[in-house]
């Protein structure tokens, strides 16, 4: 369960990030998709993550500690189309530093809107993170925006189109950050894979 969370500290260098002496779990997904909203329903805390209507309010990487033993990470999204190209591939750039260099991350969500149907973008990614190693698993997300039937038929079309991505079908999670759906099982499955890296490096 999660009792405690609180903000640690945002950079903008990955080199800058705190010292990786913990198990650390980043929520990536598209700009908009609903990250910062999803950390803030399983901490239980409406603004510890800054969230906004607007895509792109996520600048940087912003560490909060959760019951004083780990770290969880929010990221800025990708596929964001209104920012400059600068700006753009320096985000690129911190992300994937980020995730291929951070030695102390032992998951990294993926989130998916559940309202759309497969976009490529995120097959992309996906397929990045699989050359790259680095360990995901799916989360998808607004799922009170539509009926469960509607929810289930894109994700089954989003597992259809990533089996050429994974070897073995990902952990998959769907959710609400209004209602609160998916909470217990992505938190236990959070929980699983602090102990398990806790167990593997202490
Ligand atoms: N109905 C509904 N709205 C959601 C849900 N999750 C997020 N939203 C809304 O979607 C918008 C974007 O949410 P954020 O959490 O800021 O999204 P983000 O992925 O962090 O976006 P960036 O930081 O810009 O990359 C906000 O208006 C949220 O209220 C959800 O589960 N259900
Ligand atoms: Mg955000």
């Amino acid at each position: 369960m999660i009792q405690k969370a609180s903000f640690v500290v945002s950079n903008s260098n990955p080199a800058n990030c705190p010292k990786p002496d913990r198990a650390e779990i980043a929520f990536i997904g598209r700009s908009n998709v609903g990250k910062s909203s999803l950390i803030n329903m399983l901490v239980n805390q409406k603004g510890l993550a800054k969230t906004s209507q607007k895509p792109g309010k996520t600048q940087l990487i912003n560490h909060f500690i959760i019951n004083d033993k780990w770290y969880l990470v929010d990221l800025p999204g990708y596929g964001f189309a209104k920012v400059n190209v600068k700006v753009k591939s320096g985000w690129e750039n911190m992300i994937s530093t980020y995730l291929t260099k951070r030695e102390n991350l032992c998951g990294v969500f993926v989130l998916i809107d559940s309202r759309l149907e497969p976009q490529k973008i995120d097959l992309e990614f996906l397929l990045w993170c699989g050359t790259e190693g680095v360990p995901t698993a799916l989360v998808f997300t607004k799922a009170d925006k539509q009926s469960k039937s509607k929810t289930s038929q894109n994700i089954q079309k989003f597992l259809k189109k990533s089996e050429e991505i994974f070897e073995e079908a990902p952990d998959y999670f769907i959710t609400s950050a209004e209602t609160g759906d998916g909470k217990e099982e992505l938190t236990k499955f959070m929980e699983e894979l602090v102990s398990e890296y806790q167990g593997n490096h202490f």
